[in-house]
Order: C-alpha cells, then sequence, then structure tokens
C-alpha cells in the first residue's frame, strides 16, 4: 500500500514539445485511476467557462472567449484529483493509526481519496475518530476562547474563495491578531513587496489583451509547460505573429522550447510544433540580477553612443532614481557580470539587441526569481529593466508575475494578510463595531518559529499543507505536536494532519468543483487570476460525502463558536447566502468591487483595477523607483570548493504537495521523484556517475544538521555548481532563517548544500 509507483524508475532523453501526445497520454493515466465519474467529461468543458467552475490549479487568467475546451493536461488533473472516485472514511482510520500513516508517501496519502466525515484525533487510540459538527465546533470554539490570541496561527493556502477568505480573516482580526500567513509567504511575497516598492502596486499590470500586442516578452524563472500550460496557447499565439521570446532559466524546460496544442487536430496529426524561446539563455541559479544588469548595461551604453535607445521621456516624466541606477551600470564591469550570470557579455548582448528593436515588452517571472535570499532585489531588476523603455503602463507592455494558486492573489485583495497597513481596518472597525489589533501579524517564516520556540499554541489551517510546504521540516515537525490545538480544513488527507496537536481536528469541506447548496438555495464563489480581474465559480457535481460543509459555513461556525455575538456581524446569513458576503466585500474595497454581485458573471471576468497600469505611482516619491541592486548574486551566501546551489522545484505530475504520480515527462523521469539534476561536467569532476545513489547535506554553517538521503544522479543541461531536486522531498534542507530578506519567501531556489556519495 505504501508503495503504489510500480514503475521501475527510468531516466529517458524528451525532446518532444510541450502538450502535444504526451499530454493526452498523461491525462489518459489519471482518468483510469482515478476513475472519476462520467460527469468528468461534462464538468472539463465547464471549465474556465463564464457559467461553470474556475480550474482549481493554477491562477492563470481565463479568457472572455474561451477555448471549447479552456483546460490543460494539469488542470484536468487537478479535476479528476478532487472529482475521484475514492474516499477515506472514519473506517479507513480504524485500520490505521498516525504513526503508521506518518510513514505513507505524500502521493498515497492524497490518493486514497476525499476526506467525508469530520473527525477529532484520539490520543489514546492514535487514531482520528469521526465526530459530530456541533461537536468538534464547540470544542474549537471553547479551546480558541482558552487560548491567548495572540498565540494562535491561522494560515490558508490560496485555493479558497474570495468569500470564505474574506470571512476567515474577520473571523482572526475579531479573535485578536493577525496572524493570517499564507501560501503567498512561500510564493510571490516578493512579487508583493518589490513590485509595491518599485511602482505602487503589489500585482502583475498586464492583461490577457496585452499579449496580442506585445513583440517581445522576457521570461524569468518560471515553468509555464508544467505550472501554467494555459498560458502557452498566449504565447504560441504571440511567436506566430512574430513577438520574440528570450527565456532565462538555468534548466532547459521543454515548455519554454516548443509546444504542440493538444487541441488542435491538424498539429497533432502532423506532430507539427511551435517554437517558443527565441533565445533561451540558461543563467546560474540565482544570477538573474547579474543578467539583467549585463541587459541595462547594454542598453545605457548603446543609448549613451548613438541615442534613441531608452525612453527618455518617460524616464524623465515617471520615474526617480534613474541617473543613481544608470550610473551604476554604466560602473559595472562585465567579468564580474559574466561570472555572476554565467552567461557570456555576446549572449547577453545578443538578448538586449532583442529588447532595444522591442516597442512593447513584458517580462514574465514566478518562482526562479521570488524564492532566493535577494528575491525582492530580483523582481525590482525585471521592473529596472522594464522601465528604462517605458515598458510599464502601455499597451503590449508591462510586468507579469505568474501567480501560483488559483485565488492566492484575491485572498490578499480581500485582507488576508500579516500586514496590518494591507488591509483596511478602520472600514472594519466601523462597519463590524469592534477594535482591530493594528500590530503586524505573524508570517508563514515568523509562525513557523513560534512553532519552534512555543509561543504558536494554537494552529488553524484552511486548506494546504503547511508542515510539508515549509522549509526546515524536519525541525519543525517535531515541535508541531507540542500546540495545544491543531484544526485543519481539508479535502484530502496529507502530512500536516498527521502530526496533531493536544487537541486536533479534520474537518472535511466541498471542494470547488461541486454543487454547494445553502439556506437560500445553490451558491456561487468567486476567485480573482493572475491578470486581476475576478470570475464566478459554479460547482455543479454531487459532494463527495453528504456530511460534507462548505468552507463558509465551517468558518462561519467556528466564528460563532468563539467569538461574542455581535449585531452586526450575521456569521450564519453570510453562509446562508455568499451574495451577501459579496456585499460585505464590496462596502470594505468599494474602488474595486463596486456592484460585484452583478459584475461577477462577466466573461472574462472584471478587472479590478491598478494605478500603475495607469500609470499612476503609489509610491513615495510619486514616481516608479529604480533600485540599484544592492548585488549581482541572489543567493545570499559565497561559492565554496564543494558547495552548491540548489533548486527545488515542480515536476509535471504535482500540484505543490499533492503528488499526482512520478512521472515528470518534460525532464524524462518516470516512477521516482529521488532524483538530483546535475550537469555531466560536475559529476565528473566529483568522481560521481550517473544513476549513484547519493545524499545531500545542508551547508549553510549555522551547525543543524540537515540531510536527505537516496538521491539519484541524473546527468542534466543545468550550469555547473547548480543542482535541481524536487520539492517537497527536499526541504528538510532549507534552514528557515534562508529566505528573502524583506519579503521572507523561503529561499527555496539557491539552497547551499553538499553532495556526500
Ligand atoms: N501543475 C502545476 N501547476 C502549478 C503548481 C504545481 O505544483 N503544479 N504550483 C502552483 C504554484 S503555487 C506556483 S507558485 C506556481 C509555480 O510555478 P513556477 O514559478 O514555474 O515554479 P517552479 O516549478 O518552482 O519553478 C520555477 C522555474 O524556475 C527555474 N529557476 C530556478 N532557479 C532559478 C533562478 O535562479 N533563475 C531563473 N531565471 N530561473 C530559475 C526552474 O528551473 C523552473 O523552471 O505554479 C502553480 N501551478
Ligand atoms: N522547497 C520548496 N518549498 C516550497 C515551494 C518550492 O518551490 N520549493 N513552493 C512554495 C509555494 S509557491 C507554495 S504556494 C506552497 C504551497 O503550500 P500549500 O498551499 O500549503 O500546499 P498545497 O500542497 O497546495 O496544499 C494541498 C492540500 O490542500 C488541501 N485542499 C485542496 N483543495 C482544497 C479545497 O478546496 N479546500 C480546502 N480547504 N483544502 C483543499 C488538500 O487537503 C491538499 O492536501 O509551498 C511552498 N513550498
Ligand atoms: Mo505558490
Amino acid at each position: 500500500m505504501s508503495d503504489r509507483r510500480g514503475k521501475k524508475p527510468e531516466i529517458r532523453h524528451y525532446d518532444s514539445p510541450a502538450g502535444g501526445w504526451g499530454s493526452m497520454r498523461g491525462l489518459k493515466d489519471i482518468m483510469l485511476r482515478e476513475k472519476p465519474p462520467a460527469v468528468i467529461a461534462r464538468e472539463l468543458l465547464r471549465q474556465n467557462k463564464p457559467e461553470g467552475f474556475v480550474c482549481v490549479s493554477c491562477a492563470w487568467a481565463k479568457p472572455a472567449h474561451p477555448h471549447v475546451p479552456e483546460f490543460c493536461e494539469n488542470g484536468a488533473k487537478a479535476t479528476a484529483w478532487e472529482l475521484t472516485r475514492y474516499r477515506t472514511t472514519p473506517d479507513f482510520f480504524n485500520d490505521h493509526t498516525l504513526a503508521e500513516l506518518r510513514g505513507w508517501r505524500d502521493h498515497d496519502l492524497e490518493q486514497h481519496g476525499r476526506l467525508t466525515h469530520p473527525l477529532r484525533y484520539d490520543p489514546a487510540t492514535d487514531r482520528y475518530v469521526a465526530v459530530a459538527w456541533e461537536e468538534a465546533f464547540a470544542e474549537i470554539g471553547k479551546e480558541l476562547k482558552a487560548l491567548d490570541p495572540k498565540s494562535v496561527v491561522l494560515y490558508s493556502s490560496g485555493r479558497a474563495s474570495l468569500e470564505t477568505s474574506f470571512m476567515y480573516q474577520l473571523m482572526a482580526r475579531m479573535y485578536g491578531n493577525q496572524n493570517l500567513p499564507d501560501s503567498s509567504n512561500m510564493c510571490h511575497e516578493s512579487t508583493s513587496v518589490g513590485l509595491k516598492k518599485a511602482i505602487g502596486a503589489g500585482v502583475g499590470t498586464v492583461l490577457l489583451e496585452d499579449f496580442e500586442r506585445c513583440d517581445a516578452i522576457f521570461f524569468f524563472g518560471q515553468n509555464v509547460g508544467s505550472n501554467s500550460p494555459r498560458m502557452l496557447h498566449q504565447l504560441k499565439q504571440a511567436v506566430e505573429r512574430g513577438c520574440r521570446i528570450v527565456t532565462f532559466n538555468p534548466l532547459k524546460e521543454p515548455g519554454l522550447l516548443k509546444f504542440t496544442n493538444p487541441q488542435n487536430v491538424p498539429a497533432m496529426l502532423t506532430r507539427s510544433s511551435v517554437k517558443i524561446s527565441d533565445q533561451y539563455h540558461q543563467v546560474k541559479a540565482g544570477g538573474d540580477m547579474a543578467a539583467i544588469a549585463g541587459l541595462c548595461k547594454a542598453l545605457i551604453a548603446w543609448d549613451d553612443t548613438s541615442g534613441g535607445v531608452l525612453d527618455h521621456a518617460f524616464l524623465e516624466a515617471h520615474t526617480h532614481g534613474f541617473q543613481a541606477f544608470a550610473a551604476a551600470m554604466r560602473a559595472l564591469d562585465w567579468e564580474a557580470i559574466e561570472h555572476q550570470s554565467g552567461l557570456t557579455r555576446a549572449a547577453i548582448e545578443s538578448a538586449a539587441a532583442v529588447y532595444a528593436d522591442s516597442t512593447a515588452t513584458i517580462g514574465v517571472y514566478g518562482m526562479g526569481l521570488t524564492q532566493h535570499r535577494f528575491g525582492v532585489d530580483n523582481v525590482r531588476m525585471i521592473v529596472n529593466l522594464l522601465l528604462l523603455k517605458g515598458n510599464i503602463g502601455r499597451p503590449g507592455a508591462g510586468v507579469c508575475p505568474v501567480r501560483g494558486h488559483s485565488n492566492v492573489q484575491g485572498q490578499r485583495t480581500v485582507g488576508i494578510t500579516e500586514k496590518p497597513e494591507l488591509a483596511p481596518l478602520d472600514t472594519f472597525k466601523a462597519r463590524y463595531g469592534f477594535e482591530p489589533p493594528r500590530e503586524k501579524g505573524l508570517d508563514t517564516v515568523e509562525a513557523c518559529a513560534g512553532v519552534i520556540d512555543g509561543s504558536v499554541r494554537g494552529f488553524v489551517q484552511l486548506g494546504g499543507n503547511f508542515l510539508r510546504a515549509v522549509p526546515d521540516t524536519d525541525r519543525i515537525e517535531p515541535a508541531w505536536s507540542r500546540m495545544r490545538l491543531t484544526v485543519h480544513i481539508a479535502t484530502k488527507l496529507n502530512r500536516s494532519h498527521l502530526v496533531p496537536g493536544e487537541v486536533c481536528y479534520l474537518l472535511p469541506c466541498l471542494g470547488r468543483i461541486e454543487r454547494d447548496v445553502q439556506a437560500s438555495g445553490p451558491q456561487v464563489v468567486t476567485v480573482e487570476d493572475s491578470t486581476g480581474c475576478i470570475h464566478a465559480s459554479r460547482g455543479k457535481v454531487d459532494p463527495a460525502s453528504e456530511a460534507l460543509l462548505s468552507e463558509p459555513a465551517i468558518v462561519a461556525a467556528i466564528a460563532e463558536a468563539t467569538l461574542a455575538p455581535n449585531p452586526q456581524v450575521d456569521w450564519q446569513g453570510w453562509a446562508a447566502d455568499y451574495g451577501k458576503v459579496r456585499d460585505e466585500i464590496e462596502a470594505c474595497f468599494p474602488d474595486k468591487f463596486h456592484r460585484f454581485n452583478e459584475r461577477m458573471f462577466e466573461p472574462g471576468g472584471f478587472y479590478k483595477g491598478n494605478k500603475a497600469r495607469e500609470r499612476i505611482w503609489e509610491t513615495p516619491s510619486g514616481k516608479a523607483e529604480f533600485e540599484v541592486p544592492p548585488v549581482l548574486t541572489a543567493t545570499g551566501f559565497d561559492d565554496a570548493p564543494g558547495r552548491y546551489r540548489l533548486m527545488t522545484l515542480r515536476s509535471n505530475d504535482q500540484f505543490n504537495t499533492t503528488i499526482y504520480g512520478y512521472s515528470d515527462r518534460f525532464r524524462g523521469i518516470e516512477g521516482t521523484r529521488d532524483v538530483l539534476f546535475m550537469s555531466p561536467e560536475d559529476i565528473a569532476a566529483d568522481g560521481l556517475k550517473a544513476g549513484q545513489i547519493v545524499s545531500l547535506v545542508g551547508d549553510s554553517g549555522d551547525n543543524v544538521e540537515r540531510r536527505v538521503d537516496g538521491l539519484m544522479i541524473v546527468p542534466y543541461s543545468i550550469p555547473r555548481g547548480c543542482l535541481g531536486g524536487y520539492y517537497p522531498e527536499c526541504n528538510p534542507l532549507i534552514p528557515l532563517f534562508h529566505h528573502a530578506r524583506e519579503s521572507h519567501v523561503p529561499a527555496g531556489k539557491s539552497v547551499p548544500v553538499r553532495i556526500v556519495a
């Protein structure tokens, strides 16, 4: 049972396009395994449609005029995973103690199926046992009331709807804290901090229509083929129009090389594909700041000699700090840029030439920029590059952070934040008649530190798999069970649920694809995509179990059991009619959500707006800010003999800690996740062999042993000194303190490690 992988590990060479037949096979495999009900075909056609449901996988934008099937291989996998026929019932827990289940793999825990009944942990037998909902809420309320609110953390993973998220943050603040970390803290928080400082808005500035007008796309550290495959349609169309894509990524990612649209029958039959990246630069992990500095230096030099390269009118009217930035770039020497980026001057200049020729450029990025010690500075650097030619706030141009979870951006919009300045606290106070806490709450890293030092006593988890997603997992797990209270609202069993506090509840909820009927009738929820557009989502499938409650209903019941009655907050009334929650969101965030209930069905979503797109810069200087990069390498540690930079990566067969299977097709890995990608030159230099099993140990010099064993060496096209391994298996190697300065995003893309043969 604990190993369902079956297949023997296999390493292949992959040179097919992203999408294509491989994608159809990937989909077939999961359909056969999950055996979702026949309605699946109908559901897939409703995916990402104005009257349908919003995909539970990534946050990529949903077009106003969708394709007949507007889903990708991985979106379809996510749908099948939620609609699976399998169930994890209370009986299952009769047969398995938590100690035993802790020996199971992430894949096997979730693949066992949907949770069906509310469960309470019984320490006497080390098992979960069924409990009535009322009993669960009453005891959770009693426990929360007994705890100091400052010692309780209310985490959320970015899947919960705007309605649930609004209620959840209000509950936290009425309870008495803003300890509201969310998955964004491990993800695009470097964006929220960096873009806010640079352009006054913490989110991207592009809309889908900009992809129809750009003539260059600069792509940094985002694996589109696996993690936002629907975006390949926009990229393919752009390329076919003559747009040039320049990619910076340490790994050759097939999704960024070529693409066959699996929905295009002629292309499938002729096996023809479109080349995506015009140039592909294998920058060193953490070397982007140097690479972008090289681009900027080249552009500034060309402009100094012959003029006409930079947009001086824009720089003059709209930016602050250009002269200091330009002077710093002029002063850099190419040798340092080449050394720190791992790219030649000629390669960087050829990329700069594409940018110089472009009239409208989009800068796209993902975790390859944000998850570094200098992740915020990486984000600032991409803005520097765009500002040089006025590429923000103009049709076809802008900055495009590709968000992760389907509503992670939206949660922040409606108040899930530990930062008091980002929530309308005075409005909450006036509208709901309570005194909201004003001090900063705990973010993810601080919450982990609090669990370790014992100051965090209670932990509520709205979705997600915190204990598996965070760094330094081997240090945090032992401390986790010392907490008094742990409460999980979840759809499937995962590692976080298997390490109970003294009192522990596991509360199963409806998924977004399922029908949600409340006292006022069938409900609709809303989510915000990567481009700031807000969409309605209507579930239609029969719930996995009759005992499930919706997330808003669970949050409302916990709030009622915990908080003193408040005539201005009608928790049950809100849970009975989500339209009323949307009225509250509209009242608290009127600039973004006016006529919310009316506009939510607009095809393509309604745009919440972004001042930076209109070139209104909400920064202290009132202009877009250049930043002189403080360093050129984002790793935050020095190179040393034997020390490698480990990048922790997603495979094509997972959604974060949800492991669908063991096939990373694009990278040629089948049947295993225990691999280490390494350059053939380094393998030879270290006296190692392809296929050899090695261990990784942490090398951050703090005298804590961090170790992951049993990794098979796979020769791969990756710069020397860099390694690739999978997340979450490699998370024990990341020290908790190794995170982005300013944003506290764990620096999972350059972890200092050594190889032990
Ligand atoms: N199918 C699927 N879709 C997903 C997810 C999933 O797990 N599965 N997760 C969702 C979530 S929450 C998120 S945040 C996104 C994540 O999507 P991505 O942002 O694509 O994140 P990663 O897969 O971690 O990989 C980032 C890419 O950055 C590259 N990289 C690593 N280090 C560097 C560097 O220093 N510089 C540069 N230039 N590149 C680097 C890696 O080679 C890799 O191609 O995807 C979302 N969508
Ligand atoms: N080393 C390393 N660590 C990383 C990363 C990395 O690249 N490298 N990436 C980071 C990033 S970008 C992110 S976003 C985090 C992800 O961290 P999380 O968001 O905490 O983790 P997920 O794996 O997305 O959560 C999966 C669980 O969510 C629950 N779930 C699924 N659907 C629903 C639903 O509809 N409702 C509820 N209530 N529960 C649901 C299921 O029980 C499932 O087991 O991990 C971070 N950790
Ligand atoms: Mo993420």
